[in-house]
């Protein structure tokens, strides 16, 4: 299997071997052949008794010691990732949250409200009277009721829902008590000797992955939005040519944006600057992996050195002076391959050590002093770059970030207020087939970028607006397609001509993996705007993770299913040793929310079947064809 189709990554993967460094792929050959028991979920090892495993072949009366079935080990396992992703994304709400009451006190260290619009915005919608009080006032209460929110009901955020959603939830009794209250309970539920019934084990995962999407996740991108500022559609550019020679690089990785943006403001310091010429350099360069790189871009335009696979291919460069990570996605293997390189790799996090990596923790009331302190060790280390290890690739690519639900489509005809009317008009004229999400993670068991690049080109040529966060959003970002000119390059012509009018690239770049929350609240504005039926399951739209890798891949995919939406994730998420909860989550489940799982490999048949499901829900509404359909078709054959 070919690692990866980026260039950048490919030649850094070749000097890795060159200095027999082992990376992700070469430990992923090491662990063949995979346990095919593990692969299908069907190994228990909940209690001690265990480790129990179900032959698929065997009886299917089957069970473990204590008579658990295929269909509960399956069930329990799956939602026990959701609540691992769900915890992650709603601990990061909270991290979030908390910065934000910190600020509002007062607390020092540099953190600050940004956007007051946003903040007295949020305020309205949780219900806190606004007037006579100041904007640390306001956001105190904001940040309290948020707090609030993780022990118990009500999730505030979930009122954007249409209410046939919410309707929806009701009769199946989705809505979460509580973000932290719902883990909990998923914890139990499938501790040994409780929950058997796998519909019932699965509905209490879904209810767990909507306390993410629509609480933990969506409270993280407003308060972030609140306490860094809303992103607006930005330049910048992605990949390891990013780093630069001649400069300090400083390399943030992980999720959370609140040192980030610390570090990023330290690096434009005066002194700091001084301090880095003094050491021999022409500057500092801030740039970033994973989530905490989309933070920065997002906002500001830092560029993005590369997703999840391209974490210890940035050390190999041999020009980053140091690497501060925070949490999530974070490679163990990073402090290995940093071993080899003069990289300095910084820890930051209390929830995320490494033994013999050096770690400086964040303290929000010294946030300031923290970032200094990390840049000036960066300077520092610059000299000591070995020359004959410098390496860096000179792939690099231009793109525009910086979408959200509320400016998307503000610009449009010179109105310069939100309005989703153009995007339902194309949709409805046909001119747009619809609008897919294609998201997520790099998995080294598929070919890097890949399945990212080839579903997101094959639905864009079909007339399909695309959205992106995460990885999935870095990856497209390095191949070209966020620029607007990519519209004329291989966009079928209604999608070209929405991209004209508004102009806005085909593929628009939503954010981190948190921020999927953007797309929840778009989605629920399509519906709002009219025109396209009443819930989200009546849009023309689809969602994908077509490289997942991580637990909040899992519950992410879940939650989407949860709010309605048909969602391809490959590879299937460790469920398909049990017939029956595979049914359930592929079928059965379209019943209870109208949304359901599909777990198809190919990213190309992936992006057909949104398709195909697009096509239907047109049909329900009884909306026309497609205008360009048989252009869109020439697009594809010359540009494939
Ligand atoms: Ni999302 Fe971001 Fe990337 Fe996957 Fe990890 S960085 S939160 S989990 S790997 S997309």
């Amino acid at each position: 299997m070919k690692k990866t189709v980026d260039r950048a990554a490919e030649k850094m993967i070749e000097a890795a071997a060159g200095y027999s460094i082992k990376t992700v792929w070469d430990r992923h050959e090491t662990m063949e052949p995979r346990c095919g028991f593990g692969d299908l979920g069907i190994c228990c090892n909940i209690c001690l008794q265990g480790p129990c495993r179900i032959d698929p072949f065997g009886p299917s009366e089957q069970k473990g010691v204590c008579g658990a079935n295929a269909d509960t080990i399956v069930a329990r396992n799956f939602i026990r990732a959701i609540a691992g992703g769900a915890a992650a994304h709603s601990d990061h709400g909270r991290d979030i949250a908390t910065a934000l009451l910190h600020a509002a006190r007062g607390g020092g260290g540099g953190l600050r409200v940004t956007d007051t619009d946003k903040l007295k915005a949020i305020a309205g919608e949780l219900g806190i009277e606004t007037n006579g009080l100041s904007t640390n006032e306001i956001a105190e209460k904001v940040a309290l009721s948020c707090l609030e929110q993780f022990a118990r009901a009500p999730i505030s955020f979930m009122n954007r829902a249409p209410e046939a959603l919410k309707k929806k939830w009701t009769k199946a009794g989705l809505w979460p008590k509580g973000i932290d209250r719902e883990i909990v309970e998923v914890m139990h539920r499938t501790h040994a000797g409780v929950d058997v019934d796998y519909r019932n084990i699965i509905l209490a995962g879904i209810r767990a992955a909507l306390g993410d999407g629509w609480g933990g996740s969506m409270l993280a991108t407003d308060l972030s939005d609140i306490l860094f500022g809303s992103p607006s559609p930005i330049r910048s550019r992605a990949n390891l040519g990013v780093i630069k020679e001649d400069a300090v690089n400083i390399v943030v990785h992980g999720h959370e944006p609140t040192l980030s943006e610390m570090v990023a403001r330290a690096s434009r310091d005066g002194e700091l600057l001084e301090y880095a010429h003094q050491n021999g350099a022409k500057g500092i360069n801030v740039c970033g992996l994973c989530c905490t790189a989309i933070e920065l871009l997002m906002r500001q335009g830092y560029p993005a050195a590369g997703n999840f696979l391209s974490q210890e291919l940035a050390i190999i460069t041999g020009a980053v002076d140091l690497m501060c990570v925070d949490v999530q996605c974070i490679m163990p293997g990073l402090a290995d391959v940093a071993g080899c390189f003069h990289t300095e790799l910084i820890t930051t996090s209390p929830k995320a050590k490494m033994p013999g990596v050096t770690h400086i923790e964040f303290e929000e009331e010294k946030a300031q002093h923290i970032a200094h302190q990390i840049v000036r060790m960066a300077i520092k280390n610059f000299p000591n770059r070995r020359k004959d290890r410098i390496n860096i690739p000179e792939d690099t690519m231009d793109l525009v970030a910086g979408f959200t639900a509320e400016n998307i489509f503000t610009n449009l005809g010179g109105t310069f207020r939100s309005t989703y009317r153009p995007l339902n008009d194309a949709i409805i004229s046909g001119r747009l087939r619809g609008v897919a999400a294609v998201i997520g993670c790099n998995n080294a068991k598929v070919t890097h970028d890949e399945g990212h690049i080839a579903m997101t080109k094959r639905l864009i040529s079909r007339d399909v607006l695309v959205v992106q966060t995460g990885c999935s959003a870095t990856a497209c970002a390095k191949e070209g397609f966020l620029r607007p000119e990519s519209a004329f390059e291989m966009a079928g012509k209604g999608l070209q001509e929405i991209c004209e009018t508004v102009g806005i690239p085909p593929v628009l770049h939503l954010g981190s993996c948190v921020d999927n929350s953007r797309i929840l609240r778009a989605l629920c504005e399509m519906v709002n705007e009219g025109g396209l039926g009443d819930d989200i399951s009546d849009l023309p739209v689809a969602g994908a993770a077509p490289e997942a890798m991580s637990e909040k891949a899992v519950s992410i995919a879940s939650y989407t299913v949860g709010s309605g939406v048909f969602t391809v994730f490959s590879p299937p998420p460790r469920v398909e040793g049990s017939r029956n909860v595979t049914e359930f989550l592929t079928a059965g489940i379209e019943e209870v929310t109208g949304g359901k799982f599909c777990f198809e490999r190919d990213p190309i048949r992936g992006a057909d079947m949104m398709i195909a499901h697009m096509d239907e829900k047109r049909k329900a509404l009884g909306l026309s064809g497609m205008m360009y359909g048989k252009e869109a078709e020439t697009v594809e054959a010359t540009s494939s």
